[in-house]
């Protein structure tokens, strides 16, 4: 075990994720390369200095054989990782099928997906139960490492079934669990047939954190309306004890973004970027292809724009950056191509024999250009339909020191709540009042524009991905100290 600065031994931390934070290829039977994928959850748990982290979950590839997870498994251990191996039968029924297909667009508000929701109704049962399985699965791999005084931290819709399969294995062990998405109104919720099932697993946990206040609000009101349990200003009565519930609000590393500005690889792809777009103004988008980023509604209403507003048909460029997701999902698919066919209307419409009003990438940006990018911006648009914080607008404000730029912020992303004073917020569905929001955006005058950056910017730097992990452990930590004071009075 580890020892901190003071030689105190540091507080083992277990990190539960569907996916670790690695990705394996394999090279040979019983050999594999891995590379670390810098998420936000990587790096807020990397800042967090006072625990020793190990990660949990699944490495994304199937492995069917005994020596290849074996080796796989050692590999892993060097990244502190420990595998659990799913099968293609399992992820094809609890990940694609549980999380992705029903969860994930429930909790966001698109209801199930509309041309198979009968098929989905039908394959419901299996799939929920395989979502089970799998969620047992994980829960067998972390009492295998779970030693006394340890921390478990479950995240994320995937695995929501988890706090109960640890606390039959042990009713001491300290378990938190965090929403990344929005928990949806009471009334969404009710339509899922296992309900009850998820909200009583959840409630397990000694400590439930969600983004904003609003989901925290409507996770207690769901367990209130759907159990007819007592909800209190700290959460919910659950079988004698309190399950504490509480908003956590994610942030970035913001001083990973500041400082790449003054690297030398930053500046070069700028000065690209600068020249490749002189004279004109640089609106962004960076988003997964994922029908809950809104990305239609986003050039539905630069069209509109550019449509009413001929003096800046020449003058503007969109840069719609769109990393792909599940692209076995024949939803996905769909969204791909509706936003290609989109953006070749405008571009024909709009665009001359040597430029196009839309510039749109369907691929991931390495972290240098990403930075560049956001720096050069004008104006950053996020039309989320419904996200759970959004990490690329903090971003996008980390990078802004100099150009002090705009941020179009969807009063649908939990953003919304931390940003808003800086940003001008919109509603996604209503494209008259985004292209209202650019014209403003690209009109706004300097002063104008400091205030609103220095408002934003204050609180990224402030409010980071370290702090929220720190908190959120330190909270379950006196949660559960508490709780034990409690009992014993
Ligand atoms: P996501 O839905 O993935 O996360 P977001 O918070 O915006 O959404 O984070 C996306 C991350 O991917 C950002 O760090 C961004 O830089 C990166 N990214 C996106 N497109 C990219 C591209 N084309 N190239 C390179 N990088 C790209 C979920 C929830 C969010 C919540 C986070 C964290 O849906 O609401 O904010 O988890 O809790």
């Amino acid at each position: 075990q580890e020892n901190d600065d003071h030689g105190k031994y540091k507080q083992r931390l277990l990190v539960v994720a569907n996916r670790l934070p690695v990705s394996a290829i394999r090279k040979g039977e019983d050999s594999w390369s891995l590379e670390i994928s810098a998420g936000g959850l990587v790096s807020a748990l990397l800042g967090v200095k006072e625990f020793e982290a190990r990660w949990i979950g699944w490495a994304g590839v199937n492995v069917p054989d005994v020596v290849g997870q074996k080796a796989l498994t050692k590999a892993l251990a060097e990244k502190r990782c420990i595998p659990v191996f799913l099968d293609e039968e399992i992820v094809h029924q609890y990940y694609n099928g549980y999380c992705n297909n029903i969860l994930w667009p429930l909790f966001h508000y698109l209801g199930l997906p509309q041309e198979d929701r009968l098929a989905t109704t039908r394959s419901f049962q299996s799939q929920f139960l395989a979502y089970e399985k799998a969620n047992q699965m994980f829960a067998d791999v972390v009492n295998q490492h779970y030693e006394e005084g340890d921390v478990v931290w479950c995240h994320d819709y995937h695995l929501m079934f988890l706090p109960k399969c640890l606390k039959k294995y042990n009713s001491k062990m300290k378990v938190g669990w965090f929403l990344h998405t929005p928990f949806p109104s009471s009334e969404i919720h009710r339509t899922l047939p296992s309900r009850s099932e998820l909200l009583h697993s959840v409630l397990a946990a000694d400590l439930v954190g969600f983004h904003t206040y609003d989901y925290a609000r409507h996770f207690v009101s769901a367990c209130t309306r759907i159990l007819g349990l007592e909800g209190t200003p700290y959460g919910v009565e659950y079988q004698g004890k309190l399950t504490r519930v509480a908003a956590f609000p994610i942030g970035i590393d913001s001083e990973r973004f500041i400082r790449a500005l003054d690297l030398t690889q930053v500046q070069e792809h700028m000065k690209e970027l600068q020249e490749r777009f002189k004279g004109r103004k640089v609106m962004l988008g960076v988003d997964r292809l994922d029908m809950i980023k809104g990305i239609p509604q986003k050039i539905l209403a630069f069209e509109k724009f550019l449509e009413e507003n001929a003096y800046w048909r020449d003058k503007v460029v969109l840069l719609q950056i769109a990393v792909p997701t599940r692209t076995d999902v024949p939803e996905y698919q769909k969204l791909t191509s509706q936003v290609h066919e989109i953006v070749g209307r405008i571009n024909g419409r709009f665009g001359s024999l040597t430029t196009v009003p839309i510039h749109h990438l369907d691929r991931s940006l390495d972290f240098h250009e990403l930075c560049a990018l956001y720096a050069v911006t004008d104006v950053a648009l996020v039309t989320s339909l419904r996200d759970g914080m959004n990490l690329v607008s903090y971003e996008f404000v980390a990078c802004q020191e100099k150009k002090k730029g705009v941020l179009i912020l969807s009063e649908f992303a939990g953003a919304a709540q931390s940003l808003g004073a800086g940003a001008i917020l919109v509603n996604p569905w209503n494209v008259t009042d985004v292209a209202t929001a650019i014209g403003r955006a690209l009109n706004m005058l300097p002063a104008e524009r400091e205030k609103r950056h220095k408002h934003n910017f204050l609180h990224v730097k402030s409010h980071t991905a370290q702090e929220w992990a720190g908190t959120f452990v330190s909270e379950l930590n006196d949660t559960v100290i508490e709780a034990q004071l409690r009992t014993r009075q």
